[in-house]
């Protein structure tokens, strides 16, 4: 059986992951794992795309070192960032990143252009500050000269994919969390491109996930020592986490680490007025499904709570010391835009309760649970409000990802809204790559299949709600 190798490159961390199929389980292995973060460069904050690359090589390279050559590889991130490049395929700027304040005022802008009713018909898209089409709008104002000397238009896990193959390509998960994708056609909406004067030729072919790129460079064939080919999987990480979910028939899912993403699979997008006053979105998922589903703040928060207390405790550590707290006590407003790139996230919290006339949470447990606490209170109107839009009652919610392991959070969930929730896959995003790998090169037959293969291949956490259950506010 083949090896194929998954990259996946989140907010905070990266992971090489090296996959095999053995009869119908498939085999995880890390091989490599790096820190991502925010630096700030040249007046924003962006990532440090070029380092990203060297990771993924350092990925590479470790498996030669094992002496295993996988025969695929791709790569997923996280959604809306993007790089220019210029008519010799240079860079025109850092890969700044979306919680610059860059946007600030840019979603107004674009709506006194075009409505909201219109641009949420169109794309299905919800509206977060940050969107591409936001980001876009942002470098016209600011830096028009770049999107003048710009010819391509590349979403980060498109820009690392050229940097292997030497081919420039837009993977359709990701483009259409740009706000600038047809829902329907699945393809750039050019007169939404045009009415905000941005020029056409900068985007590209519109490539389905399976798709196979090419093989490496021939610099890359030499330092690696082989060959592989480059097949784009669902390169919107929360696009590949969502392929995870065992069965997305029956159950709400939320794909959760620095955002809690949370909502269905669809087969069709939901654009109505209801559906865009809450704001839910209708990505693009494989085998042209959609998810729809809400981002919620997620656990961003308490990565930065851990990097206010200078990294003195583990996520563990936070995880037990917010036991030992009361519930409910203080609770903030996740998804207020205050959290999303504050200066100190716990004095934001703590002034937030200030304000609110609450308890003002000190003990960096007593934080975390008001973090908790805020996100499961978010989680549980999330469900209601997506049981309203689809008229359907749901009985459980999967949760996938690396937060998942929050034990505290899953029961807290189950015990909030009655329903039973599964946890797990961990390594969601890294499996999903996989799978989509997999399909490409007929390793696996169809998607029935992959999920199959997930089944026999995780074991899954069940919380129960617990019998009794009293808010104490
Ligand atoms: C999660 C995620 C999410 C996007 C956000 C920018 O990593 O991709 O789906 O909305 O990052």
């Amino acid at each position: 059986m083949k090896y194929c190798l998954a990259v996946d490159i989140g907010a905070s961390s990266g992971k090489v992951m090296l996959g095999q199929l053995n009869s119908d389980r498939l085999l995880l292995r890390e091989i490599h794992r790096f820190d991502n973060q925010l630096i700030y460069k040249n007046g924003h904050y962006c990532w440090d795309i070029q380092s990203l690359f060297q990771e993924i090589k350092t990925g590479v390279k470790k498996c030669q070192q094992l002496g295993i050559s996988p025969s695929t590889i791709g790569i997923d991130t996280w959604a809306v960032d993007f790089v220019l490049l210029d008519e010799n395929d240079q860079l025109i700027t850092d890969a700044i990143a979306y919680r610059d304040p860059r946007t600030d005022g840019m979603m107004e802008k674009v709506l006194s252009i075009i409505s909201k009713e219109k641009l949420y018909g169109i794309t299905g898209i919800q509206f977060q500050k940050f969107n591409t089409i936001y980001q876009l709008y942002a470098v016209k104002e600011q830096d028009p000269e770049w999107l003048k000397r710009a010819q391509h238009f590349l979403m980060l896990p498109d820009y690392l994919h050229y940097l292997l193959t030497g081919v420039k390509v837009n993977e359709y998960t990701n483009a259409t969390s740009t706000q600038l994708v047809n829902v329907l056609s699945q393809n750039w909406d050019h007169e939404i491109i045009s009415k905000l004067g941005i020029n056409q030729r900068i985007f590209g072919e519109i490539k389905q996930p399976q798709t196979i790129l090419g093989t490496l460079q021939k610099e890359l064939v030499k330092e690696f020592g082989f060959d592989m080919e480059v097949i784009l999987p669902a390169s919107h990480d929360t696009a590949s986490a969502v392929i995870s979910v065992p069965s997305t028939e029956d159950t709400i899912y939320i794909s959760s680490g620095t955002w809690s993403l949370m909502g269905v699979v669809n087969d069709l997008p939901i654009c109505s007025t209801e559906a865009m006053e809450m704001n839910f979105t209708n990505e693009g998922g494989i085998n042209g499904q959609y998810r729809f589903l809400k981002n919620i703040m997620g656990l961003w928060m308490i990565e930065e709570v851990r990097r206010n207390f200078g990294h003195a405790y583990s996520y563990t550590d936070f995880m037990k010391m917010a036991s030992q707290f009361p519930d409910f006590q203080s609770l903030v407003h996740v998804d207020d835009p205050r959290f999303l790139k504050p200066e100190n996230m716990v004095e934001e919290i703590q002034a937030y309760c200030r304000e609110t006339n609450q308890q003002v949470p000190i003990h960096p447990g007593e934080i975390a649970k008001c973090i908790y606490d805020s996100l499961v209170d978010c989680y549980e109107n999330t469900v209601n409000e997506l049981e309203t839009i689809l008229g359907r009652e749901f009985k459980t919610i999967h949760v996938i990802g690396g937060g998942s392991q929050n034990h505290l959070l899953n029961q807290k969930l189950a015990d909030k809204t009655r329903k039973e929730v599964y946890a797990g896959p961990i390594e969601a995003t890294a499996i999903g790559n996989l799978l989509v790998q997999m399909l490409a090169i007929g390793e696996i037959d169809d998607v029935n299949k992959a999920k199959h293969i997930i089944k026999n291949s995780f074991e899954l956490k069940t919380y129960f709600p617990a019998k009794e259950f009293k808010e104490e506010r």
